[in-house]
């Protein structure tokens, strides 16, 4: 038996010793595969410039009247109001407009060249009717009557 036992222990230690040596680890390289991620702040400041131009008349809280100002017209062209009303008048447009009193009761008012998205407001109060224009594009007119 003595020499199966020597064979086990031979066994063994060569197994041992395979272990130890099968231990060695090579090729396993460092690798750094770090990706490095752009992650670029995409961050575009789109500021509009929302400047509101007021005319010559309060905001005071009363019921007003919104006309758009399209390309190339006013929307509505003619507006009916009452006396004491806020008119705004908004380029919802691409292309720059003015709100120019021409005719009519009341005092003038000129905007001014309003460009997409601005506004501007009048507040009417003396009956009758005003006509007003564009003084960029001939023949863009509108008309306000005052109650
Ligand atoms: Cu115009």
């Amino acid at each position: 038996m003595s020499k199966l036992t020597a064979l086990l222990i031979a066994c063994l230690a060569l197994g041992l010793v395979a272990v130890g040596c099968g231990g060695g680890d090579d090729g396993s390289g460092d690798d750094t595969g770090v990706l490095t991620e752009d992650i670029g702040p995409a961050g575009s400041d789109g500021s509009p410039s929302g400047g509101t131009k007021s005319g010559a008349g309060e905001g005071g809280g009363k019921a007003g009247t919104e006309i758009d100002i399209v390309d190339i017209d006013y929307e509505p062209k003619n507006a009916t109001v009452k006396g004491g009303t806020t008119v705004r008048w908004t380029n919802t447009g691409e292309l720059p407009h003015t709100v120019t009193k021409d005719s009519g009761p009341g005092a003038d008012f000129d905007s001014g060249t309003l460009e997409p998205g601005e506004s501007f407001e009048v507040t009417v109060d003396q009956p009758g009717e005003i006509g007003y224009l564009c003084t960029i594009h001939a023949g863009q007119t509108g008309t306000l009557t005052v109650e």
